[in-house]
């Protein structure tokens, strides 16, 4: 009795061993040629991981950002100006949406992911702990965070993972066209008053260091980099898409009149790319464990909305109850 259970409980694990070895070329045979993995095919845990932290970390960040802009719907200075803004806003919700969906389907339900957002375990990005002060503000989120994330996203659409690859497709075409609100906001700013050119320098002033940022830490000091580009998640490194975000922002901003107070910023003709000046890490660092100037409020505010929204989510649990009772056969009888 005891030889066969022991034997059973052996063929299993020979089974589970078989079924792991032919995942594992599955899934490496998929990334060597460059296709996609899908939720039902076998993954190593250590991919499905690293995809459920940066996905969910992702989705955070679409909710978290809402905040900055958030705060100027109802200062926005035209009727024209608050209903574009409304629907930006509005755009970065839908984000976060499809991006839980896609964490979903990494075997993490929604409930889990949020609690490690609310219980300050997982992180959002850096850029939403800065405060949007004025109107130009505004634009310079538009202009330049949603600008840098469309540079570190693009190449995200053809991450290896069908379902993020797949969300990104519609949330870069929606990120350009938050990016060109920002830069007609700045745009109207620069060529207004001196007051308001003023006011837009100062914008992005303020911006210009935290939004390069967003890329995460330098290569040397970014633990998941090489992992994550072997898995063709990432498909560029921090420094790359960083110095590609340089090279494209700094034209733009001569097109605007305006300029990035970085006494290190000028083309080098030899690597045919901008140089740029260090950035400060001490204080992204100071901002990602909690310290920044809104850190406190962002989750504050977002305990507060999901406490708020409690009502709401028990409304479409009961719904969904109803619904799958009324579905089974003899349910209505009953
Ligand atoms: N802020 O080893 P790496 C948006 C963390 S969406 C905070 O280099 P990885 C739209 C990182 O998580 C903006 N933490 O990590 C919008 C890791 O910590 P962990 C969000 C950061 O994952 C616009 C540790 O440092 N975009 O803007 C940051 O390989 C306007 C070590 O770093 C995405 O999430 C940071 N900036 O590379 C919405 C894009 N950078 O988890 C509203 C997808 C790094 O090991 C208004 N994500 N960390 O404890 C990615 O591409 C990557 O996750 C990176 C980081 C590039 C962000």
């Amino acid at each position: 009795m005891t030889t066969t259970f022991a034997s059973d409980i052996t063929g299993q694990r020979a089974a589970h061993l078989d079924a792991d070895v032919s995942g594992q070329k599955h899934f490496d045979q998929l990334i060597a040629d460059d296709s996609r993995v899908e939720p039902t095919d076998w993954m190593p845990e250590g991919y499905r991981k690293t995809l459920t932290r940066q996905v969910s970390q992702h989705a955070h960040s679409e909710i978290i950002g809402m905040q900055p802009e958030a705060n100027w719907i109802s200062r926005a200075p035209s009727l024209k100006r608050k209903a574009i803004l409304i629907a930006k806003v509005q755009d970065e919700a839908g984000h976060g949406l499809y991006l839980y969906s896609a964490a979903e389907t990494l075997g993490t339900d929604r409930e889990e992911l949020v609690e490690q957002l609310l219980s300050g375990k997982a992180k959002y990005s850096s850029i939403f702990n800065y405060p949007a002060r004025t109107w130009a503000d505004v634009g310079a989120i538009g202009w330049l965070v949603d600008g840098a994330a469309i540079a570190n996203q693009v190449p995200l659409c053809r991450a290896s993972y069908g379902p993020y690859a797949r969300s990104m497709v519609r949330i870069c075409k929606e990120e350009s066209f938050h990016q060109r609100q920002g830069w007609e906001i700045l745009y109207e700013l620069a060529n207004g008053t001196p007051e308001q050119k003023q006011m837009a320098q100062e914008a992005i002033n303020r911006f210009y260091g935290p939004a390069l940022q967003m890329f995460g830490p330098p290569d040397d000091e970014s633990p998941n980099s090489r992992q994550s580009m072997a898995w063709n998640i990432k498909r560029f490194s921090n420094d790359e898409l960083r110095q590609r975000f340089v090279d494209m922002i700094v034209p733009q901003a001569e097109a605007l009149g305006l300029h990035f107070e970085d006494p290190d910023l000028k083309w080098n003709e030899e690597r045919g790319h901008y140089d740029f000046g260090e950035l400060d890490w001490s204080e992204f660092k100071s901002v990602v464990s909690g310290n920044g100037p809104c850190n406190e409020q962002r989750m504050k505010h977002r305990r507060q909305a999901h406490e708020e929204g409690a009502w709401v989510r028990e409304a479409a649990a009961a719904y969904v109850r109803r619904q799958a009772e009324q579905s089974e056969p003899g349910a209505l009888i009953a």
